[in-house]
């Protein structure tokens, strides 16, 4: 009996180092292993043993079971690693001669413009500051004076976190973080704080023509002493008429927002409809582009400037609309659409 199982260990070692394939290695495999494999009809055979036979039989054919089942596995990985390497041969060479721009991607019509607004606002000296999406309630509503349960909070519903933390409304959630870093500088020397924080916002509210609930805006502050409207009228101005490169029609009215007094709403004729009025301005010919005014001195108490020392102006462009009119893009939901056709009809040569 001894004799069987070691003739048949020999010949299926021989067979093993033949195999070339995985088909061959699963034939080898059912041959010796299958419920009619040799190995299978030794063991059935053990009935016409006696039981003390029986017993070192078995152990023995058991023995070799375990071998030719290793000795699969481990030719199964050989063969494995060999078919990928037969694969990574068979893969053509890298082609250095091949042109790289054959599907370039484009900058989307809104990093454009932002980068725009940010080249216009650094050369009159702001810093341009990057801030978090995902902001707490002090620093999108406390800090800029709307406490719990004010009103206001009612027109910018968002996204809350479990923890309690939410999708910023408003980029004027970067406001007093600013100040903070900035106050030292200003306070012990004398360097105004200028600067822009452009961000996406989120708003849990119903979409149209004009509104997203997922958005761009840029932020802007500038504090030192002895700033006032006619310095905020200045930069507004002059940023619109950088962006457009032409005149366009501006209007200023009074607007309510509690962390600025007095707040303005700075609203330009609709590029779209010339000032006749369509959907996207919703029929007023007017659209609301970038609210302002002189920042509270709730709010600057906050962020650890002193307002009877010091003074300054907050705007908060809405650089989304701001691209719809630059480029006259009817509908706000194109430019989140992800249709590169469309999208990729405004890149420059950058
Ligand atoms: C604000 O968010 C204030 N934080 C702006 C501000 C900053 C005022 C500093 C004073 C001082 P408002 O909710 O109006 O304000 O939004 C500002 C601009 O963002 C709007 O004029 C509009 O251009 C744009 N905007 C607001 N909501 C949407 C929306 N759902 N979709 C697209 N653009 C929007």
């Amino acid at each position: 009996m001894e004799h069987k199982i070691n003739s048949l260990k020999e010949k299926f070692e021989q067979e093993l180092e033949k195999i070339e394939s995985m088909a061959e290695l699963e034939s080898v495999r059912v041959a010796y292993l299958g419920k009619k494999g040799s190995v299978t009809d030794l063991l059935k055979g053990m009935k016409e043993l006696s039981n003390e036979e029986r017993k070192s039989f078995g152990a023995k054919v058991n023995e070799l079971k375990g071998i030719v089942a290793d000795r699969i596995s481990v030719k199964t990985k050989e063969l494995k690693e060999k078919e990928i390497e037969a694969e990574i041969n068979r893969m053509p060479e890298f082609d250095l001669s091949m042109p790289s721009n054959l599907d370039r991607g484009s900058y989307h019509p809104i990093t454009l413009v932002q980068r725009e607004c940010e080249r216009i606002f650094k050369s009159m000296g702001f810093t341009v500051e990057d801030y978090s999406e995902v902001v707490t309630d002090y620093e999108c509503f406390e800090s800029l004076n709307i406490p719990k349960h004010h009103p206001a909070r009612d027109m910018q519903d968002t996204y809350y976190l479990e923890n309690g933390q939410l999708l910023k409304s408003q980029t004027s959630a970067a406001q007093n973080a600013i100040y903070k870093k900035y106050r030292d500088a200003l306070i012990n020397d004398g360097v105004p704080i200028k600067a822009i924080f452009p961000g996406r916002c989120f708003r849990n509210e119903a979409t149209d023509a004009c509104h997203e609930n997922t958005f761009f805006q840029m932020e802007g502050v500038m504090v030192d002493k002895n700033i006032s409207i006619s310095n905020l009228i200045y930069f507004m101005k002059t940023m619109l008429s950088e962006v457009f490169q032409k005149d366009i029609k501006v209007r200023l009215r009074p607007g309510f927002f509690p962390f600025v007094e007095p707040g303005f709403e700075l609203d330009i004729s609709c590029l779209i409809c010339g000032g006749d009025g369509c959907p996207s301005c919703k029929h007023s010919g007017w659209l609301e582009l970038c609210p302002c005014g002189m920042i509270h001195p709730e709010v600057l108490k906050a962020g650890g400037i002193d307002p009877d020392e010091y003074t300054g102006f907050a705007f908060g462009l809405g650089l989304t609309r701001l691209v719809m009119m630059k480029y006259g893009i009817k509908d706000i939901r194109d430019l989140n659409s992800g249709s590169l056709k469309s999208l990729s009809q405004f890149t420059d040569d950058e």
